[in-house]
């Protein structure tokens, strides 16, 4: 008997209510940070869901010119670009993951928002790297990355496919090369998603960040935005967290919206 209710009195103790004394005020500002980032991500989501086709290219003089804030996709074939794009876009062949790598040379538009006021782009760019393309597809992959990556106004972002098991190749290291001054100042703002993560463990994970965090260390300007993550299609690992960057590069008061003030904003103007 007394052994008992010893043992409840001491379980009672060691055992603080979550919502007791002890509670930290520090613990409802992490809760409700997670809370609005796990909103953010719907948001985010629920916009790169609308993703559809606008056009295809096979030249820079061939894309429409546009005012909406694009965001370009990159990587070398078999990155897993076209899987990450479907997966970011809940769709299951917007891009359409090729069987035959280095074929597709066009870059390809998506347009994103309601639909009769789309309100940015994305560009599926040719994958590279590809060992059977002969010397003047490469040539012709360089000029076609480096003029769109150069000088095409309505780039904002840019999002890099590496796969996390290979790390950056010349070819990625060339890539970047070609956008790394308008990454420098800030008007191109770069995610590295570090693809098929799943295959590899924790301390391989920490790793592949680590050589790709010491990469990227060459581009950081004070003005750079440059991010990276880990990113797999398979276990959905980096997914909404990469969508809800991307949204805030095209779209950021819309992205930093809480449910409130979207409330706010979407109530009828008084008369
Ligand atoms: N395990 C795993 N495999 C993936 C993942 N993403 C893509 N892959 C595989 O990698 C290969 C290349 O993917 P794909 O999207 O076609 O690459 P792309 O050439 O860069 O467009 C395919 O066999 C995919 O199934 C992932 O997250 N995890
Ligand atoms: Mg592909």
């Amino acid at each position: 008997m007394t052994a008992l209710g010893d043992f409840m009195a001491e379980q009672n103790s060691s055992k603080p209510s979550p919502i007791g004394p002890t509670s930290k005020p520090v613990d409802a500002v992490k809760a409700l940070a997670a809370a609005e980032a796990a909103a953010a991500e719907k948001r985010a989501l629920s916009w790169t869901h609308t993703a559809r086709f606008l056009t295809t290219a096979s030249q820079l003089d061939q894309l429409p010119a546009t005012e909406l804030p694009e965001v370009a996709f990159v990587g070398r074939s078999n990155a897993g670009k076209s899987t990450a794009i479907n997966t970011l876009t809940q769709q299951k062949r917007l891009a359409f993951a090729s069987k035959t790598p280095g074929r597709t040379q066009h870059i390809n538009l998506f347009e994103l928002g309601p639909k009769l006021a789309a309100n940015a782009l994305f560009a599926d760019l040719p994958g590279y790297g590809y060992a059977a393309v002969a010397r003047g597809a490469k040539l012709r992959w360089q000029k076609v990355m480096a003029d769109y990556l150069a000088v095409r106004r309505s780039l904002i972002g840019v999002v890099l496919m590496v796969d996390s098991r290979l790390g950056f190749t010349d070819l990625d290291q060339q890539l970047l090369s070609f956008v790394a001054p308008r990454i420098g100042n800030g008007a191109v703002k770069l995610l590295v998603l570090l693809t098929k993560s799943d295959k590899l463990n924790r301390a391989e994970a920490t790793a592949a960040l680590a050589s790709a965090q010491a990469v990227l260390g060459e581009l950081v300007t004070d003005e750079a935005d440059v991010g990276i993550a880990l990113f797999s299609a398979l276990k959905k690992q980096g997914v909404g967290d990469a969508a809800s960057v991307i949204h805030g590069w095209a779209l950021p008061v819309a992205a930093a919206d809480a449910p409130s003030s979207g409330a706010a904003l979407a109530a009828e103007p008084a008369p």
